[in-house]
């Protein structure tokens, strides 16, 4: 990872390498930490953060979740996303922001511990591997469940959640595979380790529904809507993994992963093996968002707010 140059810590930019915790803050013995991904893309209307409302709300929920209280408000922390971008000079980048529980006492107990909130930002390219936007990935079904309900709250954006994650990513990549498909509890698909998943058959665009196990993606919430925008129909229900083999397209989403085709499943050939009509229409209308900064639903934060009033033709015409 490349070194820049500030990190927010608890309201202020501080360097780089200042940005440090002690052995025995609380998160590290216990994973108390609650987290968001979010990305700032170069559109040719200027920089502009993807969901950044959606985002900053999420990790909220998270924090609710357990009964953390983030010692800033929503606003506060959507202008420190933007003030750590500037301070940092990047047109383009990963953000991430982190709710975690510091010094304080240890044990289990984490409420005598402080909660502590910072943001930095990196550069981050493709995730699931150069190329796979265009040519999908190969991915395994995990022989690892995701984290059953009651258990774990897959719906809070947990640091802990993330070893159960971690896990389906080794078996996958030692496999030799890019990424792997955890099924819940039940037996029905769920997500990857990073990413929701959808299924096209006969034009159906299926998901799997928000309360089993998995992280409501804001990609997919925002994938869900542009389909619905092109006239497609998309039902949340239970998916068998058998539904994955037979699928005429499938496709994962998600901040990092954006919207990549799986080209196979357990080496199952999906559909052609090519990437589908339908996951292509849907990134042909996301990509629309995030490189021409075309923002029919108002997903985008400019960072720098002159940009927004430049007419989009314009621009158009000088590239
Ligand atoms: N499920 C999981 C388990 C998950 O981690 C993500 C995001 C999603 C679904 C998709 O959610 P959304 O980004 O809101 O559409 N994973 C983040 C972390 C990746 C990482 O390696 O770290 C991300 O994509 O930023």
């Amino acid at each position: 990872m490349r070194k820049l140059e500030k990190i927010w810590m608890n309201g202020r930019l501080i360097d780089w390498d200042d940005a440090k915790i002690h052995i025995l803050s609380h998160v590290i013995h216990y994973g108390s930490s609650m987290f968001e991904g979010i990305r700032c893309y170069e559109t040719k209307r200027g920089s502009a953060v993807l969901f950044l409302k959606e985002h900053i709300r999420r990790l909220y929920d998270s924090a609710k979740i357990y009964r953390a209280e983030i010692p800033f408000t929503q606003l506060e922390l959507r202008d420190a996303v933007i003030q750590t971008i500037q301070a940092n000079h990047l047109a383009s980048c990963y953000i991430r922001p982190l709710v975690f529980r510091g010094e304080g006492a240890l044990g289990v107990n984490p409420l005598k511990s402080n909660v502590d909130v910072a943001i930095a930002v990196w550069e981050w390219g493709s995730y699931l591997g150069e190329g796979s936007l265009e040519a999908g990935v190969d991915v395994r079904v995990s022989s690892w469940r995701r984290i059953a309900p009651n258990t774990i709250p897959a719906g809070a954006k947990a640091g802990g959640n993330y070893l159960n994650s971690q896990l389906i990513k080794m078996e996958a990549l030692s496999d030799g595979y890019v990424e792997g498909i955890a099924l819940d509890m039940n037996g029905y698909v769920a997500e990857g380790s990073g990413e929701n998943i959808f299924v096209v058959r006969d034009g159906i665009i299926y998901t799997p529904m928000s309360a089993q196990s998995l992280l409501p993606g804001i990609t997919r919430a925002a994938v869900i809507r542009l389909a619905h925008a092109l006239g497609y129909e998309v039902k949340e229900t239970l998916l068998s993994r058998e539904s994955l083999y037979i699928a005429d397209e499938v496709f994962m989403t998600g901040t990092a992963a954006e919207l990549t085709p799986v080209r196979s499943i357990d080496k199952y050939k999906i559909g052609t093996g090519e990437r589908g009509d339908i996951t292509k229409a849907l990134q042909d209308a996301y990509f629309d968002v995030i490189r021409n900064g075309n923002d029919r639903f108002g997903w985008l934060t400019f960072v720098d707010p002159i940009s927004v009033l430049q007419p989009l033709e314009e621009l158009s015409e000088k590239n």
